[in-house]
């Protein structure tokens, strides 16, 4: 059963998801508390981020045991009663895995200090000595992407690597244990009963052959890795190809990988059919709100995956990146904008990612710089701020100064007067984001535009549109999407009105900065 095939998945950013125990963190007993709303909001599967055993230089993506529950999120009786409650709830769960790299605290990493160069135990990571007359110069050119050199000293003068933080060292992917942890991990939570995996930096892992200079030198952050000797080498699909034998194993289960490739061709490798279930299709994320610019992201996107019998994997935010109503433009256009965006993106073919507090048109909070808490804040010398302006965690009730986030303080700065976006409010409110979300969940699933069983789904057809906007049906279907992103109200298509992103003007045509769904 390929569940995932036009699942609405919800990510979890369990940091700042929901908080059971007051330390301020959310955690697993947290998520397990607020199920009902996520069973009412209507997705169909939960991605939590890490939650494993890590010192959280990185927030959980630094692991230093993938096999168990950090306490500030719980412990493995807490994972298996939340996953138990999902199920029950109806709801897949997926869980991260972090395989480019572990926590500079992993015992391998330990006991990689612990030896000499050059022995066993050194292999699991990239270590080499140094370059210069003293060694003292790192082994390439290579930088982190969280900014600097991407490479570390230690006490006996080898350098070892690390594309994001020191304390993320990058695993060997040339040695054999390496490959054989990562199917114990697998194997560990498919085992305990979840639906998926999310790979993280999936593009990563595999690394060229003696570690040469990049050209290029590249320094951008969070950016694309077309011809980067970082990423996206050859070799890394023979790592997919083993997930993927071993999760074939188990009924039902699905991997999602986060590629940041922006070639069509060498993005739609990772989804060939021995390799992963799905890829998240940044393009969309990365397209500014001009109908021209989305219909060529969606149709690059489709063509690229389709060419591989896949179909596509849509998202428009997530923990790493500026909220779409702020990178819209913030305020009330930024909020229109977005939930413009967001009715386009849960129209079309193939499985969508929604991210904690999108439903709820949440914007990017500055946090002052003392409570800044991202690595890439110190490692970039406080030339970038990082990401916890998109990591504020989630407003559930008005009547206190953490919105029933946490009874304590919660990890990052909660603004005032945030009472009108809270879930408990827009619950109640039939024009607010929430209920948008929910009424569009809902036609997904029960609308007969949605649910005609046609492998042609994967198409969409293109209607002619006035300048500035776009119009589309699903093939197969009777499900049809207008977006304006012009400065003028424009005519609708054909079809009963089923959802819009906001009101239409008084003679029923669509207003800028609106999407509408017919059928
Ligand atoms: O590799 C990149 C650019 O080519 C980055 O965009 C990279 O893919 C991205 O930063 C990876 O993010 C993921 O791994 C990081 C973690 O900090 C992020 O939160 C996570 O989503 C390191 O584990």
């Amino acid at each position: 059963m390929q569940w995932w095939r036009d699942a609405v998945v919800y990510q979890v950013y369990v940091r700042s998801f929901a908080d059971s125990d007051g330390d301020g963190v959310g955690d697993l007993g947290g998520v397990r508390s607020r199920l009902g709303y996520l069973e009412l909001l209507g997705v169909d599967a939960l991605w939590l981020t890490p939650f494993y055993r890590s010192p959280m230089a990185d927030h959980g993506y630094d692991v230093a045991d993938p096999r168990d529950v950090d306490p500030v999120f719980g412990d493995l009786a807490a994972f298996d009663a939340l996953v138990e409650d999902a199920h029950r709830h109806g709801l897949k769960i997926i869980v991260d895995l972090v395989p480019n790299h572990t926590s500079t605290e992993h015992e391998w990493f330990r006991a990689a200090l612990d030896s000499a160069p050059g022995s066993p135990e050194r292999a699991r990571y990239h270590f080499r000595p140094g370059r210069g007359t003293d060694g003292d110069e790192p082994p390439n050119n290579w930088r982190s992407i969280f900014g600097g050199p991407a490479w570390e000293r230690v006490a006996d003068g080898e350098w070892y690597l690390h594309l994001f933080a020191p304390e993320q060292a990058d695993l060997n992917w040339t040695n054999p244990e390496v490959w054989a942890d990562l199917e114990k991990t697998l194997r560990f939570w498919s085992d305990r009963g979840v639906d998926g995996f999310r790979i993280d930096v999936a593009h990563g892992m595999a690394k060229p052959d003696g570690l040469p200079d990049d050209p290029q030198a590249r320094t951008e952050l969070l950016a694309n890795t077309d011809g980067d000797l970082r990423f996206d080498q050859d070799g890394v699909h023979d790592v997919h190809r083993m997930v993927r034998a071993v999760l074939d194993h188990y009924p039902g289960r699905m991997a999602v990988g986060e590629i940041w490739v922006r070639d069509d061709e060498r993005f739609a490798r990772y989804v060939r059919p021995d390799e992963l279930h799905q890829a998240f299709n940044f393009r969309l994320l990365q397209t500014p709100f001009d109908a021209a610019a989305v219909r060529e992201a969606v149709e690059h996107s489709i063509a690229a995956v389709d060419a591989v019998g896949s179909r596509p994997t849509w998202t428009l935010s997530n923990h790493d990146v500026s909220r779409p109503v702020t990178r819209y433009g913030g305020g009330a256009v930024g909020l229109a904008r977005a939930r413009a965006m967001a009715l386009v993106m849960l129209a079309l073919p193939g499985s969508v990612y929604v991210y904690n507090g999108e439903e709820l048109g949440m914007p990017d909070v500055e946090v002052p710089d003392e409570a800044l808490q991202d690595p890439v804040w110190e490692r970039s010398g406080h030339t970038e701020r990082g990401r916890d302006s998109c990591r504020i965690p989630v407003p559930w009730e008005g009547g206190g100064p953490a919105y029933g986030f946490s009874s304590g303080e919660p990890w990052l700065p909660m603004p005032a007067g945030w009472d009108a976006l809270t879930a408990a409010e827009q619950l109640e409110d039939t024009g607010s984001t929430l209920s948008m979300f929910r009424h569009a969940l809902e036609l997904r699933h029960t609308h007969p535009g949605f649910v005609a069983d046609d492998d042609r789904r994967t198409r969409v057809e293109w209607y002619g549109a006035p300048d500035g906007c776009l119009a589309f049906r699903r093939s197969g279907t009777t499900l049809a999407c207008a977006l304006n992103t012009s400065d003028a109200p424009v005519p609708l298509p054909p079809g009963d009105v089923l959802v819009t992103s906001g009101p239409l003007t008084e003679d029923g045509q669509l207003p800028p900065d609106t999407a509408a769904w017919l059928a």
